[in-house]
């Protein structure tokens, strides 16, 4: 669709309802295609970029790339797509200079770059990886749509409106609204800005759109369950499928642009013990696609956990995307960090808190070993009557569903975090839950659920949808009163496993007293202690991920300990420092460890 430029000056600045035709969230998870391992032709690097607080751009169409009016004469402009400032993709603007450290609005960015056809009939698609919040994307003037969501990422096509040169825009708002998902408040830094890859891909006509592959649920271990869809003109034929280390070489039949094949196999399983990955390669009329896949089946039996069969004890940490220098644009040099610091703690579990993290975690964890829990940024208060705010979720959660379900370490999706439990949030939540099942019945779906502090016991309603409850609770922190936990442990029967998904407490790394005095290494070490004998009392957690590995940025802690830190990393901000914490933390997961679990 091309928005035709306003000539009319007035109207463009009495219009208020400049950017109702651009929200149409038409970039979604319905158009999100297969890429993994695919070639790509990167359009990362450098863009301009220009701050847009009053968004002017979509009030009088920056997009518009000539500044003569019909007649052929100059008119006055306010932008130049190659004159902002020079800027990296990906990144968050935020870190790039102190005068953006707080912005929150509109920024567009904008490259050029060249196309030449490489195959007769070939289609292409921009993918990208992430922008916060809202992205519109305009290519040689023309608005080609915008997607919702600070963290999933989106395709759009643009064969048939490429020339050789090409100008290509962003406009990227983060700003903190009621309806979106988070809402305005949150204990996470707001970064804005195109911080995940930018691609385009090129693929043939017809071409496999989504893929799947995992092990059929169901006790015996040794069937592989192949789904398929595919876009383009040739929506029926074979499928070829090869897993060479199976001896595995089948057709999968696909009918109407879809298929799906069971087979017998016996792969070795997948654990954090043994990260067993296989090569799987797939192509249908000429379009291949290579990757590597665990086979591992996740289960839950009255209150415990099974991994293959085997009861399983999450050992597990919380962790945010944050960084001094990189704000959430988080390379491979951080997450290889994180990785190595979450085993040394002793930990087989990660929850990626509070929203989809970079794809690369999933792919690292399923190499080095590790058991995940994803979660989409239903968090704290969201607007739950609103049916737009629950597209929104639900599209955020479909397109995580989509990107990561080939990862046999991610074992759970979780629908929120510490949400009131009213009735609209009931139906909100439980309906994402059903969602996530419908869409991959392969895995747990859990929320990070609020104890029910009246009756002092792990009581929500959210949980009858759940496989596994989540409980963030903070004895010795924000409950000062430990004998309350003890109470929690009596009052509490749940019949399905439990994991105690957050607990924690502030302590700045250096500053020492009595374990009394609240924001030092020793209180915080208190309360692992006291939180540690806890779980070891109770039968029925089967799991905790504290909060946090790493201290991270927020602007909602201004004490004088916080100074713009949450501080109840296990490791200070400097991702290097352990406090007294990690090691009562490390020690407990030794002695799991020691126990087989
Ligand atoms: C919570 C939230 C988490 C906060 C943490 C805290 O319960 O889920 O996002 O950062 O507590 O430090 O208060």
């Amino acid at each position: 669709m091309t928005i035709l430029p306003s000539e009319n000056h007035q109207e463009t600045i009495h219009n208020e309802n400049y950017d109702q035709k651009y929200n149409l969230q038409n970039l979604n998870h319905q158009n999100l295609i297969f890429t993994e391992n695919r070639p790509a032709q990167s359009l990362n690097g450098t863009w301009t970029f220009t701050i847009d607080p009053y968004d002017t751009g979509l009030r009088s169409d920056w997009n518009r790339l000539s500044h003569c009016d019909a007649a052929g004469r100059p008119v006055p402009w306010d932008y130049d797509y190659d004159g902002g400032e020079a800027v990296p993709v990906p990144s968050c603007w935020n870190m790039l200079r102190p005068e953006y450290y707080y912005y929150e609005g509109s920024a567009w960015y904008a490259r050029e770059f060249t196309y030449r056809e490489q195959a007769a009939g070939e289609r292409v698609f921009l993918r990208i990886g992430a922008a916060s919040y809202d992205a519109k994307v305009f290519l040689n003037e023309a608005f080609l749509g915008n997607h919702y969501g600070g963290s999933t990422p989106f395709c759009v096509e643009l064969t048939g409106r490429l020339q050789e040169r090409n100008v290509l825009q962003v406009c990227v708002n983060n700003t903190r609204t009621a309806d979106r998902v988070p809402m305005r408040n949150t204990d996470w830094f707001n970064y804005g800005g195109i911080y995940r890859d930018v691609e385009l891909y090129r693929v043939p006509a017809t071409f496999i759109k989504n893929f799947k592959i995992f092990l059929a649920p169901g006790a015996s271990d040794r069937r592989i369950r192949a789904e398929v869809e595919v876009d383009g003109p040739v929506r029926d034929g074979a499928l070829r499928l090869e897993l060479p280390e199976l001896g595995i070489e089948q057709t999968l039949p696909v009918s109407a642009g879809k298929g799906s094949l069971e087979l017998e196999a016996a792969p070795e399983l997948w654990s954090p013990e043994q990260p067993r990955l296989y090569a799987v390669r797939a192509e249908y009329q000429g379009d291949a696609i290579a990757l590597r896949v665990g086979f591992r089946r996740i289960e839950v039996r009255g209150t415990e956990i099974l991994l293959n069969g085997k009861a399983l004890f999450l050992r597990g940490v919380c962790v945010h995307e944050d960084d001094t220098v990189l704000g959430k644009a988080t390379d491979e040099a951080d997450l290889r960090r994180r990785f190595a610091d979450a085993k040394e703690l002793g930990c087989n579990f990660l929850r990626l808190a509070h929203y989809p993290h970079t794809e690369r975690a999933a792919q690292l964890a399923d190499e080095l070993g590790f058991l995940l829990w994803e979660e989409i940024p239903v968090y704290w208060a969201i607007d739950f009557e609103n049916p737009a705010t629950y597209r929104d979720a639900e599209n955020q959660l479909l397109e995580l569903v989509r990107r990561d379900q080939n990862r046999a370490s991610v074992i759970i999706w979780s629908v929120g975090n510490e949400n009131a439990a009213t009735a609209p949030r009931l139906s909100f939540m439980s309906r994402l839950a059903e969602a996530a099942r419908k869409e991959d019945p392969t895995r747990l779906i859990s929320a990070a659920c609020l104890v029910n502090e009246k009756k002092i016991r792990i009581e929500d309603p959210l949980a009858d949808y759940l496989d596994v409850i989540g409980v963030n609770e903070y004895y010795g922190w924000y409950k000062l009163d430990f004998t309350e936990l003890a109470q929690l442990g009596r009052n509490s029967a749940p019949v399905k496993p439990v994991i105690i998904t957050e607990t924690g407490a502030d302590g700045l790394a250096g500053y020492h007293d009595d374990a009394a005095v609240l924001f030092t290494e020793e209180h915080m070490a208190e309360v692992y202690r006291k939180q540690v004998k806890f779980v070891k009392e109770s039968d029925y957690i089967k799991g905790i991920s504290p909060w946090i590995l790493y201290d991270f940025q927020t602007p909602r802690r201004m004490n004088r300990y916080q100074q713009g830190v949450n501080r109840k990393g296990l490791i200070a901000l400097d991702k290097k420092t352990r406090k007294a914490a990690f090691y009562v933390l490390q020690a407990f997961y030794r002695e799991k460890q020691a126990e087989g679990k």
